[in-house]
Parts: structure tokens; sequence; C-alpha cells
């Protein structure tokens, strides 16, 4: 084979051993060979390891995670501690680059970069990256496996950490591999973090860190950092990847949990996707009391043959955000994260082998060990910020079948088919608790208006609308336009297009106050999944379609035991006008911007507005309450 002479060099140099080199050898692919003595010539460890899915091998990756200190084990049996760099707490959107060739169009939501001049910069930075470090050469799925979804992933990488969380979040792929017989059709994800310092070892130069997504052949390089949503391949890194794919073939690769509905007292499970921006309750969706859970991060959809969209999860663990999962709340994820299995924490705050996180519901200790080194209450960091116990971005890696409302379905290579979408903004005086699409157009409009209020949970201003089309802005390869007459695209394909719904937790009265219960979620998840099934009839309005207060307030009797008063549903459900139209304004002011965003975008804002200001004239008031819209 054409690469024989390098590996024959590298076993020479005891780089690499023998019984390695057969394990690539017998996947018969030139490329995985070729990436491979390209990447190990430029970033130069001492040892290279190939990964297959036996046991043993994953076994390796586990122990050396610990015994290199990349990891450390917590009291209760299997728990891991993992530390990025105090500076490496979050995605790094500004050094996320998708590279363009030159000529063109670059998209005004995406950052860009020249790609020629961004591989020069980055292979610079990766020449010898690894010296001194042992490379790991890993294969994996996205998605279930023997599926029609599924894509394969090679990973390089010189961090254990994020070769552990790997086997923790994706399927085994080697053996999927050798089932390619030769072809190319893979991503490819080479990461380095780069010269580590301390104890435990980070990423010490910060400044180069680099994430570069090479869309024409399929690949990501980042280099410095170690944080998963900047380090791992196959997450965030691949989403970009498959964006791209999805949207130059037939499919949709989305940033949606999987969710599998089961209404009170019918015997059924309906599958929902979902896109909600950062903070805006995709977890608490996903995760809802007496609901399945399928994935709570990323799906691939295609068209199926029973004329339904149908979705896979393409991972098989959660990398959560920990803060406020508590006992009360999060009964299902608190649970599994306080007994034996094998789960990485990331950057909370350890005393005596016990974690501690932010909003956990139990005192923590005034000293201990995390994410900024030795702590104590009080203390501030170089630029005078408190330092807090733990990160507010501070995880948990976990396999899903962990979590005791877990979905087998997870592993059906066939998928589960959609009957429902929802979208979850953040708005405090707009979009009222859910709204329903009156077409499959009107449903991918109201996946590109979702905004979300910035939270004190966020740096900068409390309170800053920030639009996020479909919660996909930060991922976005193609521009605007093309995801968007994908979409539309995608839902022609289907005899059955899914329901869409606009979900707004955080509405607020007059007073200030939210004027819905953290647990009232369910009850318009409940009536959505109804809707998919024609249990309920709706009230039709400029924005869509609204619930009827008999059918709300049977559902909270029933799923939350409690009584719904009219003047609630009144306060929720009315049209505000004024509000309603400034969104549109906002929106058509951000579309602008972009070329070739499809009509139908155009039309349903025009109309929307039109219907509004027609309706805010008959009314002769800012504020129409839903009994006056059965009259329009
Ligand atoms: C998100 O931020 O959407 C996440 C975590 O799911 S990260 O891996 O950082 O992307
Ligand atoms: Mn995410």
């Amino acid at each position: 084979m054409y690469y024989k002479e390098a590996f024959s060099k590298y076993v020479d140099n005891a780089l690499i051993s023998q019984k390695d080199v057969k394990k690539l050898y017998a996947l018969q692919n030139e490329d995985v060979l070729k990436i491979v003595n390209q990447f190990v010539d430029l970033c130069k460890p001492s040892k290279v390891t190939v990964i297959s899915d036996s046991k043993e091998d994953i076994e390796y990756v586990k122990q050396k995670s610990v015994s290199n200190q990349e990891e450390s084990t917590l009291q209760t049996e299997g728990h891991t501690i993992h530390y990025d760099s105090y500076y490496d707490q979050a995605r790094d959107k500004e050094n996320t680059k998708v590279l363009i060739p030159k000529g063109a169009y670059r998209s005004p939501w995406i950052n860009t970069m020249d790609r020629d001049e961004g591989l020069e910069e980055i292979l610079d930075i990766m020449d010898g990256c690894m010296k001194g470090k042992e490379c790991l050469v890993r294969f994996f799925c996205l998605g279930p496996l023997h599926s029609k979804f599924t894509i394969g992933a090679l990973q390089l990488t010189d961090s254990f950490y994020v070769a552990h969380s790997e086997d923790l979040l994706y399927r085994k792929g080697y053996e999927e591999f050798r089932e390619l017989n030769g072809s190319n059709d893979f991503f490819y994800f080479i990461h380095s973090a780069g010269e580590l310092v301390g104890n435990p070892p980070v990423t010490k130069n910060i400044d180069k860190r680099r994430i570069f997504v090479d869309l024409q052949e399929g690949r990501v390089l980042t280099v410095n950092n170690q944080y998963a949503g900047n380090s791992l391949g196959l997450k965030k890194l691949a989403l970009r990847l498959a964006i791209h794919k999805a949207n130059n073939e037939d499919w949709l690769t989305e940033h949606y949990f999987i969710l599998g509905v089961r209404p009170k007292g019918k015997n059924r499970v309906t599958y929902f996707t979902g896109a909600f921006p950062s903070a805006c309750g995709k977890t608490s969706t996903a995760m809802l009391p007496g609901q399945l859970i399928v994935g709570d991060d990323i799906a691939y959809l295609r068209s199926w043959k029973d004329g339904f969209a149908h979705a896979v999860n393409i991972e098989k663990g959660i990398f959560g955000i920990i803060k406020d999962v508590n006992a009360k709340n999060d009964p299902v994820i608190y649970e599994a994260l306080t007994s034996p299995r094998e789960l990485i924490y990331s950057n909370v705050l350890v005393k005596d082998g016990k974690p501690y996180w932010i909003g956990m519901g139990v005192d923590h200790p005034k000293d201990g060990f995390n994410h900024y080194g030795d702590w104590i209450d009080g203390m501030t960091d170089k630029n005078g910020n408190k330092v807090t116990h733990a990160h507010p971005n501070a995880r948990y890696t976990i396999n899903l079948m962990d979590l005791s409302n877990c979905d087998p379905k997870l592993e059906d290579p066939d998928g589960v088919p959609i009957h429902g979408i929802f979208y979850g903004g953040r708005d405090s005086d707009t979009m009222p608790p859910v709204v329903e699409s009156i077409n499959w157009e009107h449903g991918i409009f109201l996946g590109a208006i979702i905004e979300s209020e910035t939270t004190t949970a966020t740096l900068g201003a409390v309170g800053v609308r920030k639009a996020s089309p479909m919660a996909n802005l930060d991922f976005l390869v193609v521009p605007l336009g093309k995801y968007l007459k994908n979409h539309q695209k995608f839902g022609h394909q289907l005899k059955h297009c899914p329901q869409v719904f606009s979900t707004n937790y955080f509405l607020k009265g007059k007073d200030g106050n939210y004027l819905n219960g953290i647990l009232d979620k369910k009850v318009w998840v409940i009536w959505a999944e109804g809707r998919t099934k024609g249990d309920y009839e709706a009230i039709n309005s400029p924005i869509g379609y609204l619930p009827k207060y008999e059918d709300l307030k049977n559902l909270f009797k029933l799923e939350l035991n409690q009584d719904y008063s009219h003047e609630d549903y009144i306060e929720q459900f009315t049209l505000r006008i004024s509000f309603l139209l400034n969104k549109l304004n906002r929106m058509e002011e951000m579309y602008k911007a972009e070329k070739e965003i499809p009509k139908f975008f155009w039309d349903v804002l025009f109309k929307q507005r039109n219907d509004l200001i027609d309706m805010q004239k008959k009314f002769g008031k800012e504020e129409i309450i839903p009994s006056e819209l059965s009259q329009i």
C-alpha cells in the first residue's frame, strides 16, 4: 500500500506498535492512512496509539485519562473530575472560523476566513503541537450503528479526556469504518490541547486557540483548547460539517433534542424535536417528568418511507450544564449524578473527593479545588472578578442510557417518527407561552424568529434580545437563505409534515413577575402533542393557532393537578400588538442583511404585519384578548 513506507518507519522509530499499524491496515482505507500520516508528521507526537472497539482499548483510554492527571477520581465509584483552563470554559466563538475559498459568498452571520490563509495559520500552530505526547487515533459513529443516518468520524487527539468523553457520548465506530469499504465518506477531526501547564494539566497558550472548520475536506482542526465544545470533534464541530452536508443533500442536521411525549390516560408515545437557545428551557423540556428522552442536543432528520421525518440522536450521552441541577427540580439527573457509574464532572468544586456545583441545593464548603485551582470563598481572579465555587458553565458527561427516562429507541437505526417541532425563545413581553404554526412555511418562520433575552448567567447587559434562527446561528456554515430553503424543501418531501410550535416560558406580567410556573411547560407540550393527534381545537390568530381555555384548564388539572384560572389564561394569551410588530421589525432588519432569503419568509412576515395592523385598527387598541380573536 502507498503509505507502507511511512508506517514501517514509524514502527522502526518505536512511534507506533506493529499491532496498532495492523489495526489501521485492517480498515483497508487509504484515506485514513493518509490523514494519520499527514497529521502525525505535522503534530510530531512521541507515541501513536490506535484504539479499536475492544474493551481493553477503551479501558486503556479511561485509565490513562486518570494516570496522566487529565482526570482525577472522586469518592463515588466511576466518577472523575476534569478541569479546563480558567480561560477555556466555553465555546470560543471568535476563534471558531469557517474556511471559505476565495471569491465564495460570505454570510454576515458566519465567522469566516479565507481558506488558504486559515490553513496556513493553523497548520503552522499545529506544527509540533503534540511533542512529547501520545496521539490517540479513534473511530466513532455519528448516529446509531448500521443506520442510513450515520456518518463515520475519525478523531486524532492528544487528550485522553477528550477521547474518554467521546466514549461516553458517541458510539464506537472502528467496525463501522471497516464496513466503509475504503470510502472517504467520513468526517475527521484533529485536536491538540497544545502545550500543557500545571497540575491538573491545562492548555497554556490560550491566545493561540484556534478552531477552523474546513468544509471542503469535511474536517475540523482544533488546537490549544480542552473545553468539550471546542475540543470534541463529534459535538459542535461535527454539527457544523453535517449542516453543510445536509444542506447540500436532502436532509436536516439540527441543534434539536428528541423527546417522546406520553400524555396521561392515552396509551401512546409521540415524538417531538426541539431547538432552544441557551437558557431557554431546552434540557428541562427534553427531561420533562413522565416523558421519554431520546436526545438532548443534536439530531439528524431524514424523510422516511412511512411519509414522516425520522430523527436520530447523533450522540448516546449528555454533556449537560450542571448548574441548578438539584434533587427537587431534576430528580432523574440528580439521582444519576450521585450514584456509582462512569461519569465525568468538569469545572466544579471538589472537597474530600466530593463535587459541589452552583444551584445544587446543598451547602458547599468554603474552600476546596476548582477551575481556578486552590479555592477559598470570596477570592478574586487577576482581573478582580469573584471566582465562584464552580463555573456557571460547569458540566457533567454521562451515558444517556444511565437515565431512567431514556428511550431504548435511542439505538433504533430507523430513528423515531417526528410529529412536531418546538422552537423556544426567551422574551419577557412579546410571544405567548405556546403558538402553533399554520403550515410548514409558517413553522420555519417561527423557528427563524427565535430570540432570547440575555440573563444574568451570561456576561454583558441583561435583557438584550439575541436572535438565533433554530438556535443554530452559532453553528451555521451555509448562508441563512440556503438553510431556510433547505428546511422548506425538506418539508415538501414529507407526506406527514411535523406541526411546529413556538414556546416562551418567560413571559412576564405588568408587575414584572413571570406569568408561568416552572412546570407549566408540561401543559404546553402535552397540548401540542394533542394538536398533532387532532384532540383539540384552536383559535386562529395573525401569529398562529392559540390554545382554548377549556383544554388548558383540563390539562393543568390532569397533568399538574392544578387549577388554571381564566384570568391567567387571558393575561398569558393576549396578543400584545405593538410588541409583536416591533419583533417583526427587528426580524426584517436582520434578514435584510442576508442575500437570497426565500420569498416564503417575507410572505409570512408581511402578512403577519398587515394582519396585526388591521386588527389594531379594527379594535382600536394594542391588546387583543383571545375571545376577541375568535371574532376575526
Ligand atoms: C451548547 O452550548 O449548545 C452545548 C454545549 O450544547 S457545547 O458543547 O459547548 O456546545
Ligand atoms: Mn447544544
